[in-house]
């Protein structure tokens, strides 16, 4: 474009970094860890078909190495960009039951922990359908210099101090906010630098898209049915019926209704009480995107950001998106308790 500047991510963030007045650059460096780790992802990932890194876990390729799942390399590259960023203590990520600390004296002395979902819709790459890695940063609340503890962790999603995601899809972007809003930046292959192309996303108020897995129907509550059947009714004012669009990968239907509105939905259903999608590394980040985007993320009852954590991996239901669309489906969820 005529006149256009580039500004990278590490040109935004050591520019935004002045906003934070007793910012020291650890949290930038992390976020440019982050950026990385997602470019080597990214390498994979777009190659997934060729690099004979589909297989399973444990198996051997061709030459005999060992082989990596990709959600597995996605975790092993996270790891150790963010150790080497020495501003992370520790990582819960879904690929590890537990949390993993680093015990060297740089990364124990760090102020900051990630929750990650290193590779999230991973078994959508055999299909050639867009997957994310998503990641949250949270401030520890154990002393600097020792080994961080659960508690640094189990941190409310209004503790997050920065969040975000990578969208690895018909182009590669890196979306993230640290409160003050929420910036999209385009990977340019022919730099090897993501640039700013989305700045200060906000998404519309209201959409014409609900994203669902209505194969589990007859397995929701009463009120996301009724949620269902309001959105098919024909109704020229509302613009209904909405159109149905569901790929499968939190971060692709996350992300397109961002852009354009609409509601994304994964409820409680009668075989997964707690619905499937993971509040730490998943509902969190995303939730916290899409309040700084005008959106809004609950569980149908409370919202996300304020539901204390009890466990690493512990799931959730989630509705998030345009924010009346949100408050729509809840008006029909708690009609079901009066
Ligand atoms: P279902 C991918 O496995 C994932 O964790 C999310 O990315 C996605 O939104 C959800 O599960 C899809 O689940 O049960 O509809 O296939």
């Amino acid at each position: 474009m005529k006149g256009y500047q580039i500004k990278t991510l590490n040109e935004f963030i050591i520019e935004k970094q002045t906003e934070f007045a007793f910012a020291r650059g650890e949290l930038s460096g992390l976020l440019q860890h982050i950026g990385i780790a997602a470019k080597i992802i990214n390498k994979k990932v777009n190659k997934a078909g060729l690099v004979d890194i589909l297989g399973e876990a444990g198996a051997t390729n061709i030459q005999g190495e060992d082989q990596k799942k990709l959600d597995v390399f996605s975790h092993d590259q996270m790891v150790q960009s963010l150790k080497s960023s020495c501003d992370c203590c520790g990582i819960a990520s879904e690929e590890n039951e537990g949390a993993i600390t680093f015990d060297d004296e740089m990364s124990k002395d760090a102020s900051y922990v990630i929750c990650t979902d290193p590779l999230d819709g991973s078994s959508n790459i055999d299909v050639n359908v867009s997957v994310g890695t998503i990641f949250s940063i949270y401030r520890r609340v154990s002393p600097k210099g020792t080994e961080p503890m659960l508690e640094d962790f189990l941190q409310p999603g209004i503790k997050q101090v920065a969040a975000g995601y990578i969208i690895y899809g018909s182009s590669t972007m890196l979306v993230y906010t640290t409160g003050k809003g929420v910036n999209g930046f385009t990977l340019d292959p022919s730099i090897g630098e993501f640039c700013l192309s989305h700045p200060r996303m906000q998404t519309p108020k209201d959409g014409l898209i609900y994203s669902i897995n209505e194969g589990n129907y007859v397995k929701f509550p009463e009120g996301v049915k009724k949620y269902i059947k309001y959105c098919q009714v024909i109704d020229k004012d509302t613009g209904r019926p909405y159109s149905s669009r569901y790929i499968g990968s939190l971060v692709a239907d996350f992300h397109r209704n961002l852009l354009k509105g609409g509601i994304f939905i994964y409820p409680q259903t009668a075989s997964a009480p707690k619905g499937k999608l993971r509040l730490l590394y998943e509902c969190n980040p995303v939730g916290f995107i899409a309040e700084q985007a005008g959106g809004k993320a609950t569980d149908g009852f409370r919202r996300i950001l304020e539901i204390k954590p009890e466990s690493l991996h512990q799931r959730t239901p989630f509705y998030t998106g345009s924010i009346n669309m949100v408050n729509k489906v809840e008006e029909f969820l708690q009609s079901e308790i009066m």
